[in-house]
């Protein structure tokens, strides 16, 4: 199987003034293909990995032949990581019920969850990812590094952000701090809540 950009649901310009326009032609057109390219590269002739999806084997990174795996870890990573967040980026998204809930229960508040996330993002030193994840049904804040995914450490993803320089430096520049503040008005809650509903009952915690 060859590993396709995911259609984008709105246009680039949909989440004006916080992602700007050009950032994201670039960062979807260029970027994340290049990450789609190099991946179906490094998998090429792989029987077995040509017939799994992505995110299994970005789940099973470990076990991938070593002569490929850093290729797999770093573009498969990219490819998958991107997928993900386009799918969790939309303007004007109230949040949900649920996961407001589950974020107050377990940050006290919302604005001491936005606090912790928004300083573990600018204490990522170099370039990595911001996640909002579900390990074993516990929401944690965690930082990775490079393209590397929390599906590798068997948590599911809820929330992301690209902390690359090539996310945010044509509109930013040097303020990381702006783009994170910024961030917290694209987040497409509704998806994000389902994800987070749906991943619940996976994990065992189904309330
Ligand atoms: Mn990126």
């Amino acid at each position: 199987m060859k590993h396709e950009l995911p259609k984008l649901e709105y246009k680039y310009d949909a989440l004006e003034p916080f992602i700007d326009e050009k950032t994201m032609e670039i960062h979807y057109s260029k970027h994340h293909q290049a990450y789609a390219d190099k991946f179906n590269a490094a998998i090429e002739g792989d029987k077995k990995l040509e017939k799994i999806s992505a995110e299994e084997i970005i789940k099973n990174i470990e076990k991938i032949d070593e002569n490929i795996r850093n290729a797999v870890r770093n573009n498969g990573g990219g490819f998958v990581n991107h997928s993900f967040f386009w799918k969790i980026l939309k303007k004007d998204v109230k949040i949900h019920k649920e996961i407001k809930k589950a974020i107050e229960e377990r940050f006290e508040s919302f604005e001491k969850f936005k606090e912790e996330f928004t300083n573990s993002a600018m204490g990522l030193f170099g370039s990595g990812w911001t996640w909002l994840v579900l390990d074993n049904g516990e929401l944690k804040i965690i930082n990775t590094s490079n393209q590397d995914s929390p599906l590798s450490k068997n948590m599911i993803p809820l929330i992301a952000i690209d902390l690359w320089e090539h996310a945010y430096y044509l509109k930013y520049q040097n303020r990381r701090k702006e783009y994170i503040d910024s961030f917290f008005n694209v987040i497409n809650w509704k998806r994000v809540n389902e994800i987070y509903l749906k991943s619940g009952v996976e994990n065992g915690n189904d309330k």
